[in-house]
């Protein structure tokens, strides 16, 4: 084994027990907070009162509660967070609980809910709950329903949840919006929406113009070069699970500079829900793209029929890609320039700083070079399945992370074996969840 190829392996098992800390941790939130699993839910058509199926978010963890006196308490918050958006950059964004986009808030319709919420940013900030019936007093706008929150300050937010949704949470100021600052809230309805769902997943779809060799997202520009689901640019993102027959819901939020319309391969799907809560069955019609325009929220439904690993990635394109403003750079200037001998190299030299090992492309014509406008996509796929696998990704086909780039996820619909088999590894991968699970107070 040479030294390179020896020292691959040595950081891929560091970053590779990064990952799996990672998955551990939110395999333990879904094993804590799901009172009913998929098989489940499909029989039990009435469930206990309390309980819901939970909506679990790929890559961000649940916010815990405690009670008191019939409140559920929540801990927010607000801090600087370093995000890892792809295995080869981190930006510095601001969040909450160490999480960009914020941890998940889960409740049911009906609950009182109180958040204590502390601002660790170097600027004021408040809270504002998208979308929600409450008090003016409890709207998180500053000067206009509150004193904003001071850096170092606390700020108690409480209020009944009398509606159902999807609804979030984020920061009333825009650059603080546009640094990160948001997160699901998710209120559950008293009875389960029919037909039930299996399946519940969340995605928040975010963009970021960080230039090449910065950390610090530029919140004034308009041209975005990173685009994530859950803060992580594809293949980073964990694919979505669904037993091959199985109903899933998915719920893409978005509060961002661009609009997104998201497209979902292989099926069709109806939308039941919007920020405003559930849409009747009558308003219901197929589709396969939705636009999830900023500061909505969209509620699809869809039964998982074909088995396969199906893309859900928005359609425009230049959300399909990861830091365009580099790669296009070479299009644009060097279009005539560009050789297959020059592209390896570059592809390497970003290879080695992840590291990673494959780096290939996919054939070129040998001509490639005379034909004016050449390359488009040539020299933009990187497959680098080992630096992003974890038990989801399992069973792919060789390469698969070389086609996935920017918005982009997957749900992997997965017939009961294959489905039962990834659900054992994520189980082996978690007997250590709790103790590594990120902070909460
Ligand atoms: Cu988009």
């Amino acid at each position: 084994m040479s030294g390179t190829r020896r020292r691959f392996f040595q950081d891929a098992a560091v970053f590779g027990a990064g990952l799996f800390g990672l998955s551990k941790s939110l395999q333990a939130q879904d094993e804590k907070s799901m009172p009913m699993r998929p098989r489940e839910a499909h029989r039990a058509h009435t469930p206990a009162p309390g309980t819901f199926l939970p909506m679990v978010t790929p890559d961000v963890a649940d916010l815990p509660h405690e009670t008191d006196g019939g409140v559920k308490v929540f801990h927010l918050v607000g801090e600087p967070v370093k995000r890892k958006i792809s295995p080869f950059k981190t930006i510095d964004a601001w969040g909450y609980n160490g999480s960009c986009p914020g941890p998940t808030i889960q409740v049911q319709q009906g609950d009182r809910v109180r958040v204590v919420f502390e601002n660790r940013l170097p600027e004021s900030t408040s809270l504002h709950w998208h979308g929600l019936e409450i008090p003016i007093e409890q709207d998180g706008v500053p000067y206009i329903s509150q004193k904003p929150v001071a850096p170092g300050e606390k700020y108690v937010y409480e209020f009944t949840v009398h509606q159902e949704g999807t609804f979030f949470y984020h920061a009333h100021s825009a650059m603080q919006e546009m640094m990160g600052q948001i997160g699901f809230f998710v209120a559950h309805p008293q009875k389960d929406y029919r037909p039930r769902v299996d399946h519940d997943y969340g995605l928040i779809l975010q963009e970021w113009a960080v230039l090449p060799s910065n950390t610090i997202p530029n919140t004034a520009a308009m041209e975005f070069n990173w685009l994530t689901f859950n803060g992580v640019s594809a293949p980073m993102t964990t694919p979505l699970l669904a037993r091959l027959g199985s109903r899933v819901r998915l719920r893409i939020l978005n509060l961002g500079m661009d609009h997104h319309p998201v497209h979902l391969h292989g099926h069709q799907f109806v939308v039941t829900g919007t920020e405003g809560g559930r849409a009747p069955e009558s308003t219901w019609y197929p589709m396969n793209t939705v636009l999830v325009g900023v500061a909505q929220a969209r509620a699809v439904e869809f039964e998982a029929k074909y088995p396969g690993a199906w893309m859900i990635h928005c359609h425009l394109p230049h959300h399909m890609m990861n830091s365009m403003m580099d790669l296009l750079r070479d299009r644009q200037i060097e279009t005539a320039d560009q050789t297959d001998v020059k592209a390896m190299s570059q592809m390497e030299s970003l290879a080695k700083s992840v590291p990673f090992e494959h780096v290939h492309h996919a054939p070129i014509a040998q001509d490639a070079e005379k034909v004016p406008g050449f390359p488009q996509d040539a020299f933009m796929e990187m497959g680098m399945d080992e630096v992003v696998e974890k038990p989801e990704t399992h069973g792919l086909p060789k390469n698969w992370s070389a086609g996935m780039m920017g918005m982009m996820t997957m749900i992997r619909v997965l017939p009961d074996k294959e489905y039962d088999a990834i659900m054992l590894k994520k189980k082996a991968a978690s007997p250590s969840a709790l103790e590594e699970h990120h902070h909460e107070s």
